[in-house]
């Protein structure tokens, strides 16, 4: 059984976003011609929901500015980014050109206002877990291919999440796009030495 999951492509993180990634709508095409072309038994979407003064948010901080880091309560280092993805806000909502159904399952992270949530299975502290690899387990999911913004945050942190968890794990890198070309490139870096499998969506498409 399989499942892909879409990683955050929310409208603050689109071109114009509080948190922009840059060319993230090109990632619109690809999502929905896989979605149409491979048949997966599930489909998820992530959601970065954060509520106000949420302690990633520079704004939430006294003289800090968006890529700053600072220590959270449980004394991790954080960075800071702009205001994104507040609960119940335009920003927070899915991209309407992105193909979503009914029968999705969707999964919010980031809630608790003092631990942030890049990936979509546990808080960035691994204290609280998501109910994802539940559900997942429950459908007997074992390949999960995984997309989306941001590369270097979100996507790279639920990828190897998956595979710590035993999914076996893929990247669809032309699916995806990130906020700095560096981090990207250590992401992909650390997905690699991981075993999770970096693939693009016409790879999925030409093997259906
Ligand atoms: C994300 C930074 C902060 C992401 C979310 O979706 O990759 N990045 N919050
Ligand atoms: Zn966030």
């Amino acid at each position: 059984m399989s499942c892909l999951i879409i990683v955050d492509v929310q409208n603050d993180f689109m071109e114009g976003g509080s948190l922009e990634v840059k060319n993230a709508s090109e990632i619109l095409k690809p999502i929905n011609r896989l979605r149409d072309r491979h048949n997966f038994d599930m489909v998820v979407l992530s959601k970065d929901f954060h509520p106000l003064k949420h302690v990633s948010f520079a704004s939430t901080h006294a003289n800090k500015k968006p890529f700053d880091t600072v220590k959270t309560k449980s004394n991790s280092p954080q960075l800071l980014f702009p205001d994104h993805c507040v609960q119940n806000t335009y920003g927070s909502e899915f991209n309407k050109k992105l193909k979503v159904l009914e029968s999705d399952t969707i999964i919010t992270k980031g809630m608790n206002v003092d631990v942030d949530s890049y990936s979509a299975f546990f808080d960035n502290d691994k204290l609280s877990k998501t109910p994802l690899d539940n559900i997942l387990k429950k459908n007997s999911i074992k390949n999960v291919y995984v997309c989306g913004l941001a590369t270097d945050f979100c996507v790279s942190y639920t990828c190897l999440d998956a595979k710590s968890l035993g999914f076996n794990t893929f990247f669809l890198k032309d699916a995806s796009r990130g906020i700095s070309t560096e981090s990207v490139e250590a992401a992909i870096k650390k997905m690699k030495e991981s075993n999770i499998n970096i693939i693009e969506t016409e790879d999925l498409i030409r093997s259906t």
